[in-house]
C-alpha cells in the first residue's frame, strides 16, 4: 500500500507528540516528586493528639544533614509551630493533623496543599531550593476566625542559617 509522503510526515509528527506527552507525565511523576496526598501518614485519634509524642509538642526537627521533619497541629485558628524555619536547600516532610475541625495547609508558591482532617495525618514532602518567606494559609472554612488563619515558612540562606545555629557567642 502506498502512503503519501505528507501523510507519513503527519503520522510521524503525531507519534512524536504522543511520545513527548507521555514522557512529560512520566518525568513529572518520577523526577519532580509531584504527588497526591495519600494515606501514608497514618491515622491518630483526635483525642490523642495532645498526648502524642510527635504532636503533643509541635516542632521542626532536623533528621539529616539537609532533612527536616515538621510535626504540625492545625488549631482554631493558628498553626503550631509557626513560623516553620529551615535552611535553603532542605528537604522538609510535614506531618500535619488536627484535633478539632477540618483545616487546610497550603504553602503559597510550592506544591504543598493539603486538607488537614481530624483523625488523619497528612504527610507531604517539599524541597525548598530558594530562600525567602513563604505565606501559609488555611483554605478550608474552619470557623469564625478562618479568614485570619495563616502562617509562614521562612527559608533562610545558608550563611544566615549557620549563624542562627551558632547561637549568640
Ligand atoms: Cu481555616
Amino acid at each position: 500500500m502506498e502512503i503519501h509522503k505528507y501523510e507519513k510526515a503527519w503520522l510521524v509528527g503525531a507519534l512524536v507528540l504522543i511520545v513527548f506527552f507521555i514522557s512529560t507525565v512520566a518525568y513529572v511523576t518520577a523526577v519532580t516528586g509531584v504527588d497526591m496526598v495519600d494515606e501514608s501518614g497514618g491515622t491518630i485519634h483526635p483525642d490523642d493528639v495532645s498526648d502524642d509524642e510527635r504532636f503533643g509538642d509541635p516542632r521542626v526537627e532536623q533528621v539529616g544533614e539537609n532533612e527536616f521533619e515538621v510535626y504540625m497541629v492545625a488549631l482554631q485558628f493558628i498553626f503550631r509551630p509557626d513560623p516553620v524555619e529551615v535552611p535553603e536547600g532542605s528537604e522538609v516532610t510535614f506531618y500535619i493533623t488536627s484535633d478539632n475541625v477540618v483545616h487546610g495547609y497550603q504553602i503559597v508558591g510550592t506544591n504543598v496543599n493539603t486538607m488537614v482532617i481530624p483523625g488523619q495525618i497528612a504527610e507531604i514532602t517539599v524541597e525548598f531550593d530558594e530562600a525567602g518567606e513563604y505565606g501559609v494559609l488555611c483554605n478550608e472554612y474552619c470557623g469564625i476566625g478562618h479568614a485570619d488563619m495563616e502562617g509562614k515558612v521562612i527559608v533562610h540562606p545558608e550563611d544566615e542559617w549557620e549563624e542562627m545555629q551558632g547561637g549568640d557567642d
